[in-house]
């Protein structure tokens, strides 16, 4: 099966100008080259939480799970531990991931789970109409806070590093080559990857020429290095005038949680009553 042939039947809705498309397109690239590599498509889940990046998982032709908003990333973690062998794949909003969800995204660091989860960080609430987000700059004017916000964002690069996250990348979606590569790197690491991508939204905070001024791919960084690794992260912290950088600020291999987790092997009935069920399963 490919996933550009044939497309979905589901109509796309999202903004002309959107960064969502450049995600699409990524994902599609990354996921057919990962299937010449070897990988059946079949062994391949994407899952999505509710917002517009979650739209997402409609247009790309592998299984996939719509979850609710703010736990995609429990849902990424169970259905890699139900079936390790998959690769599970999050896509999340940064209203949903480092908002409402945001302590499943730590607890996910913390235990270094082989997962992926990509956010589409336009630090705004884009289903929503516009509302200020976690990563939104402080006096950012938007439906929820129209004489500007009063708090400094979260830098999430920076909390994941402290959460004990294995690999932590920022990406931006007027850039699709770089894209696809990180993209391939964080759907490759075997841990939990992160990877922060600048998704503008073109209705309700568009970004694109900010950006473009700004933004810089790493180089001569040393991702292993976590003193390294960290002042990069804090060169921009997602409010101040500063460079922004793009690219793979820390990597490091460390044992997967997964690997470890072993159910009993015994068959569970679930169609019996819970307490059974969960007596067969340890
Ligand atoms: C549990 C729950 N809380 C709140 C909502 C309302 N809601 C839907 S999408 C959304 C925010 C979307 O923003 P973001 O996660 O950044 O995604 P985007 O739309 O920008 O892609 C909210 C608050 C909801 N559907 N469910
Ligand atoms: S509202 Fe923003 S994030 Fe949502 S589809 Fe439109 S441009 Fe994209």
């Amino acid at each position: 099966m490919s996933v550009q042939e044939p497309g979905t039947y589901a109509k796309n809705t999202w903004c002309p100008g959107c960064g969502n498309f450049s995600i699409l397109n990524s994902i599609k690239a990354v996921l057919e080259s990962i299937r010449e590599e070897g990988t059946p498509l079949d062994n391949v889940v994407l899952v999505s939480g509710i917002g517009c990046h979650a739209k997402i998982v409609d247009y790309v032709n592998v299984n996939s799970f719509y979850s609710i908003h703010g736990r995609a990333t429990p849902v990424v973690e169970g259905i890699k531990l139900a079936d390790p062998k998959l690769k599970v794949i999050g896509f999340a909003g940064d209203g949903d991931a480092y908002g409402e969800g945001l302590e499943h995204l730590i607890f996910a660091a913390k235990r270094n789970i082989d997962i992926t989860m990509i956010i589409h960080d336009n630090r705004v609430y884009g289903l929503t109409t516009g509302q200020c987000a976690p990563t939104s700059p402080m006096g950012f004017k938007g439906r929820s806070t129209p004489r500007g916000s009063l708090e400094m964002p979260i830098n999430p690069l920076e909390l994941m590093l402290s959460a004990g996250a294995t690999f932590i990348a920022r990406g931006f979606s007027h850039g699709i080559e770089h894209l696809k590569k990180i993209f391939k790197e964080a759907v490759n690491h075997k841990g939990f990857a992160l990877l922060d991508i600048l998704q503008v939204c073109a209705t309700f905070y568009n970004m694109y020429e900010y950006y473009d001024k700004r933004v810089y791919e790493l180089k001569d960084h040393n991702p292993a290095d976590y003193s390294e690794a960290l002042k990069k992260i804090r060169e921009w912290d997602y409010h101040n005038d500063a460079p922004i950088g793009l690219g793979v600020f820390y990597k490091k291999d460390a044992p997967a949680f997964d690997e470890g987790f072993k159910f009993s092997g015994k068959e569970v009935d679930v169609n019996s009553n819970i307490d059974k069920v969960l007596s067969d399963a340890v």
